[in-house]
């Protein structure tokens, strides 16, 4: 039997495990990304470590989401950055030069690698045929050292696409579509592999609009052939001799199989508050709107921001709309620039931001109280846009155009004809912005900068016998990671520094919770479905650690998010019968007895409540690894104890 695309990334850097679905694999990490919110702490850890220089084929450290600096604390932590790559052989993408999953398909992605990045949204890659996996700081830290990384052996989903896409329907059409069809929880342990005829009708920043967005699906990660249109989009990077062609074999068999006919695809949105909550434009109506924000990773490409230009050409955005558009990299800002569109943006009336995550990870642009914003990002999480009561809609780039022009939400098939855009056959080629690291002699002498918003990293204990502790939160199905650590201007900053952000912790879902976890001193949170959703950030584990969490009860995990809590100690267990959870609430004093014993046995854990006096079976499939990760008390004290 033949391999799928992703079986095949998995085995040509398979290090250990066999390629059952449901069973560890450890694989070879080529190259690595972090991006600053979640880089800070990554490369603490790394330095933690103790390696002297990464020993991937490439690593780099983009600066992208911390760009607002409204205080010395972004600025600190970017020398810190800047400083530690220069010293251990990473590549310094500065402030400036774009968002990271952008810059690196356009300047570093290589079909038929592997790369991990410390950001949900490292999937981008798969556009280009990588296997590019989203992935906690710490787990990034370890592959830059040479150590393996490990997954769920996933299993294959074959999206097979047919006929092609009409006019002013686009790319972000269909991932809406996928997420509509599988939901926000339908792509957990799998990878979404894309095939069949239409895929050649789809050119590189299309597809890896919707890698990226897969990441939204709950995905390991989303995978296109590398094929003639991959390499024509190298070619015109200047980096042709990086392609090869990658194809699943015919025989390859798929745990499941969607199809797609492209021509039958409308304009579409996911209205708030969740990615899949998605209908067409036409379904939803002319609802007004007050905001438009096109860019983003999901949509910043030369390709999306020529189109936006083009519509919006001659025009004026309109009265009662705020439009800004973020370029996703320097790359595509500089061609604008050249080419005239950029004016055509300008003279419409749109608000230009630096290349960056900007609005989408609620560093400015907060909308209007209630206000309804369109965006073309991934994420329409409720409070992420920075205002509590906002309506975000996720659209295409040409429904946001269409919609900042006419002031409400507007499918662009009844503006006429729709605007006709090629990529270029040669990009502009300019890495000035990206730093090299020092030779090896040179790095003795080059100091690491820290400033005093990097603060201690919470330290963590072997797991003891048993734990006793209250349920100190209860949530439902759902819960994403900016539920538990919310971003934004106010708090992003401040991803360095565990304390002060522990005040934060669930603020919107319960503003009392983090003083009550943290006068309790410990404590056991009890979740619903698909808990710890979205982002890939670590400190939605290492905040709960620093508060005193010790295990995290659930209907299902989020795998990004499971890791972390693992490689922080922290036990996630779920329900062995989901209607359990209906019988805990906040506060019931619960226990583990002799967990420790139990899970390095890996026998059955049990939960007892002695408020309710019952008690209910628990799950749990942790590998040999993770159970001497979680006994260890995470994985820094794991690693510290085998290289001892
Ligand atoms: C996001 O889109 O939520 C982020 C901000 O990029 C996160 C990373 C982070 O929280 O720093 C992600 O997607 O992993
Ligand atoms: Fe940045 Fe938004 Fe992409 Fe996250 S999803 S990396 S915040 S642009």
């Amino acid at each position: 039997m033949g391999y799928t695309l992703g079986q095949k990334l998995i085995q040509s850097h398979l290090v250990s495990g066999d390629m059952t679905p449901g069973s560890e694999v450890g694989i070879r990490i080529d190259q690595t990304l972090t991006q600053d919110a979640t880089g800070t702490m990554a490369y603490l850890e790394f330095e933690a470590m103790g390696v002297e220089r990464v020993r991937t084929e490439l690593s780099v450290a983009y600066i992208d989401h911390n760009t607002l600096q409204t205080g010395f604390e972004n600025a600190d932590d970017h020398r810190f950055i800047q400083t530690v790559c220069k010293k251990h052989g990473i590549r310094f993408s500065r402030p400036g030069n774009g968002i990271c999953h952008q810059v690196h398909l356009e300047r570093f992605g290589i079909p038929g690698k592997t790369l991990i990045g410390s950001d949900s949204h490292t999937p981008t890659g798969g556009g280009i045929g990588m296997l590019a996996i989203g992935a906690g700081g710490l787990d990034v830290a370890v592959a830059m050292g040479g150590g393996t990384y490990y997954i769920t052996m996933p299993k294959m989903v074959r999206v097979n696409l047919t006929g092609k896409l009409n006019p002013w329907v686009a790319a972000k059409d269909i991932i809406l579509e996928v997420l509509r069809i599988m939901s926000v929880k339908g792509g957990v342990g799998k990878i979404i592999e894309y095939g069949g005829e239409g895929v050649k009708t789809l050119s590189v920043p299309e597809r890896a609009t919707i890698t990226n967005m897969g990441a939204e699906l709950g995905a390991t990660t989303s995978v296109f052939p590398s094929d003639e249109v991959t390499r024509s989009f190298l070619k015109a990077q200047g980096r042709e001799q990086d392609w090869i062609e990658l194809l699943p074999d015919a025989d390859a068999q798929y745990d499941e199989v969607i199809e797609i006919d492209l021509s039958s695809l409308a304009p579409m949105a996911a209205m708030p508050h969740s990615p899949d909550n998605v209908k067409s434009v036409t379904e939803i109506g002319q609802i007004k709107v007050d905001q438009v924000c096109i860019g983003s990773c999901t949509n910043s490409s030369l390709l999306d921001m020529l189109k936006v230009a083009a519509i919006l050409k001659g025009k004026t955005v309109h009265p009662d709309v705020s439009l800004s558009i973020a370029p996703g990299s320097k790359q595509v800002l500089n061609m604008l620039a050249q080419n005239g569109a950029l004016a055509d943006m300008i003279a419409a009336g749109a608000r230009i931001l630096e290349s960056a995550c900007g609005p989408c990870i609620g560093m400015g642009q907060s909308p209007n109280s209630k206000g309804i914003s369109l965006r073309t990002f991934n994420r329409n999480f409720e409070g992420r846009s920075g205002t509590a009561d906002a309506g975000i809609y996720l659209v295409s780039p040409e429904v946001a155009a269409a919609s900042a022009l006419t002031g409400v939400l507007t499918d662009p098939r009844t503006l006429g004809d729709a605007p006709q855009v090629t990529l270029p056959a040669e990009f502009l080629i300019n890495d000035n912005m990206v730093e090299l690291p020092a030779s090896p002699e040179e790095a003795k002498d080059v100091e690491v900068l820290r400033g005093p918003n990097i603060k201690e990293f919470p330290v963590t204990k072997a797991l003891p016998a048993s734990i006793e502790a209250k349920a100190v939160l209860k949530v439902g199905d759902n819960i994403t990671t900016d539920h538990i650590m919310p971003a934004g201007a106010k708090i992003l900053p401040y991803r360095s520094n565990i304390p002060y952000l522990s005040k934060f912790c669930f603020g919107q879902v319960d503003p009392d919770f983090s003083e009550r976890c943290k006068a309790e001193g410990k404590g056991i949170i009890i979740g619903g479905a698909n808990y710890g959703q979205g982002s890939s950030r670590e400190h939605a584990a290492l905040v709960p650690l620093y508060l005193g969490v010790k295990a995290v009860i659930t209907k299902s995990f989020a795998r990004i998010h499971q890791a972390n809590l693992i490689n922080a100690g922290i036990l996630p267990f779920t329900f062995a019968n989901e209607a359990d959870y209906d019988n805990i609430e906040l506060g019931d004093e619960l226990r583990l007895p002799d967990v420790r014993a139990l899970i390095a046995q890996g026998k059955p854990v049990t939960l007892e409540n002695m408020t309710k006096k019952e008690s209910y079976p628990l799950a749990y499939s942790f590998s040999q690894r993770q159970t001497d990760m979680l006994l260890a008390g995470g994985l820094l004290n794991y690693t510290r104890e085998n290289a001892n």
